[in-house]
């Protein structure tokens, strides 16, 4: 409830027609989806201060800084928190790492209104991220088909078959996996094994969080992942790119 106050807020401040003359809106968006196809490691190396399960994962973080060694590392694309409330980001970051490379950028917020869609088109973004777990059908429909007609790339999370299963439509490119229980915040990459058989071939399929190796990535690309969602496990060190690189 208290996010739908916010949107209001920012609606009254920028109309969706001045969101519409912004220089990025006109911007031909760059394919996530097809990176992840074509690139051999399809790691989305996300920009993020802190979560609810890490306060303080990198609190200083700058975004232009990693940004850039996220993309010298070799990333497919750069996902980038744009949650205040939670994750300490802002529509801000998402602009300076639009500023600072060439990389497809990843909207990651809770969106539940068609305002953040534009919005997000307007900072520069690619692709945005549908959570299936506060959506609905009629919901992820309408969203989808927002983003699809402004030119950009949907990412669909789910954590179970019950999601993956009510969920399933066109206007979706990939489907992306979450490792983290969004209860008790614990990781299972067992998760993404199981739930791979059952994403049709059509959508691209990527493993969200908790990831930290390289074997537990060969592992998942057996499975038939092609994206590889981290942030924690590089945000955390002194050097997210070069971490990202290793
Ligand atoms: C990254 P990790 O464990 O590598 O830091 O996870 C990403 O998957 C996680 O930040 C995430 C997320 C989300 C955050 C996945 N889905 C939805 C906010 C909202």
């Amino acid at each position: 409830a208290h996010k739908r106050v916010e949107v209001a807020e920012s609606k009254e401040e920028v109309p969706l027609e001045a969101l519409e003359l912004l220089p990025h809106f006109k911007r031909k968006c760059i394919s996530l989806k097809e990176r992840l196809q074509q690139f051999s490691t399809g790691i989305i190396a996300e920009f993020k201060r802190r979560s609810p399960s890490h306060p303080e994962i990198n609190l200083e973080a700058e975004v232009e800084k990693i940004a850039l060694g996220y993309a010298k590392a070799g990333a497919a694309g750069i996902s980038v928190l744009t949650d205040e409330e939670f994750f300490g980001g802002s529509l801000d970051d998402l602009m300076q790492a639009r500023e600072a490379v060439n990389l497809p950028l990843l909207r990651k917020d809770f969106i539940i209104d068609e305002y953040q869609i534009y919005e997000a088109k307007a900072a520069g973004a690619d692709v945005i991220l549908l959570i299936a777990a506060i959506l609905n059908r009629n919901q992820i429909a309408r969203f989808a088909k927002t983003a699809k007609k402004l030119g950009l790339e949907v990412l669909l999370e789910v954590h179970n078959e019950e999601e993956l299963e009510r969920s399933l439509m066109p206007n979706l490119d990939m489907i992306g996996v979450n490792n983290r229980n969004l209860k008790t915040f614990e990781i299972d990459l067992e998760n993404s094994k199981n739930l791979a058989e059952k994403i049709p071939a059509e959508y691209v399929k990527i493993s969200e969080s908790g990831i930290s190796e390289t074997v537990a990535i060969k592992e998942l690309q057996k499975s038939g992942f092609q994206g590889f969602l981290i942030g924690g496990n590089f945000m955390a060190t002194n050097d997210p790119g070069k971490s990202a690189a290793e």
